[in-house]
């Protein structure tokens, strides 16, 4: 039987119920994460935990758990279900309350946490052959750097790149390349890794972390800097990230070939870096 946090408690799914004014479900009021699972281990677990937090924080809600509940309920979700390979969804809503738009009274309503485990593959001949990307423009609000559980942009534009027959859409304001509609987007250019800066227009992706800091220890060039859709295009390798597409290797673009049409060897290099790193 499939296992559930619920608030503090592990329970089964069908016992875990939330109520039709929870906030999350009429507001989108919330904020979550998803943490890979590889071996039986959660990946990186601190640091998504800590985002949460950091989340939560931008928008006044408080977390009725610490870090250390949050962590060690999850560890035990991912146990109790048996989880190797997959990841863990976590959210935080800012509870049930009859709707109003302002926030509820904090000292009668508490954040509701909730938690699901699932088993996910690695995309392997994803991250072997590439994927083909659409760009789009980026329509969401000026907080992209708090993982919210608003993705209607998100949704629409993710939508789009699938009816497109493609893996994602790659967003950008007035031109200047943001991130994906559900990861972080870099251009290699002579042998130069470049991602947007974090700032509030994108998410610092967990494995964006992962990317820098594995450029930095083994001497590959990376700059966080600001680029152009014009650059995007003319750029030698193209890349996203996330949890669960790892570093996926972008090789074309509305409908344009990215360098040879085959993923470069800056991209390989990080994914071996990064298949070390996380079966560490
Ligand atoms: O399962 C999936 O498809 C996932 S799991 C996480 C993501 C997708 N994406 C997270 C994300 C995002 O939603 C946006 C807008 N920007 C960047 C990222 C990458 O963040 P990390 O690396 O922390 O997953």
């Amino acid at each position: 039987m499939e296992k559930v946090i619920f608030n503090g408690e592990i329970l089964e799914r069908s016992e875990a119920v939330v109520d039709l004014e929870d906030r999350g479900y009429q507001f989108g009021d919330g904020v979550y994460e998803v943490i890979r699972v590889y071996d039986g281990k959660l990946f990186t677990g601190e640091e998504h935990v800590e985002r949460l937090f950091a989340s939560a924080g931008k928008i006044k809600l408080e977390i009725p758990f610490s870090r250390e509940e949050v962590l060690s309920l999850t560890r035990e979700l991912i146990r109790e279900n048996g989880v190797k390979l997959g990841s863990v969804y976590m959210q935080v809503t800012r509870g049930t309350a009859s709707r109003s738009h302002i926030f509820p009274d904090p000292s009668r309503t508490k954040g509701v946490f909730t938690a699901y485990s699932t088993e996910v593959p690695r995309p392997e001949k994803a991250l072997e052959n590439g994927v083909a990307a659409i760009t789009a423009d980026d329509i969401r609000w000026l907080r992209c750097d708090i993982k919210s559980l608003n993705l209607l942009p998100n949704v629409l534009a993710k939508q789009e790149a699938a009816d497109q027959g493609c893996y994602e859409a790659i967003l950008h304001r007035s031109g200047t390349v943001t991130e994906g509609s559900s990861s972080n987007v870099y251009i290699v250019k002579d042998e130069k890794v470049i991602t947007h800066p974090a700032t509030n227009l994108i998410l610092n992706g967990i494995t964006r972390q992962v990317v820098l800091k594995l450029c930095a220890e083994n001497n590959i060039l990376f700059a966080e800097e600001e680029y152009r859709v014009e650059e995007l295009l003319q750029a030698d390798e193209i890349f996203i990230t996330s949890t669960t597409s790892e570093i996926m290797p972008v090789v074309k673009v509305d409908g344009i070939q990215v360098g040879d049409g085959k993923p470069g060897s800056v991209t390989r290099r990080l994914q071996a870096l990064f298949q070390e790193e996380m079966s560490k």
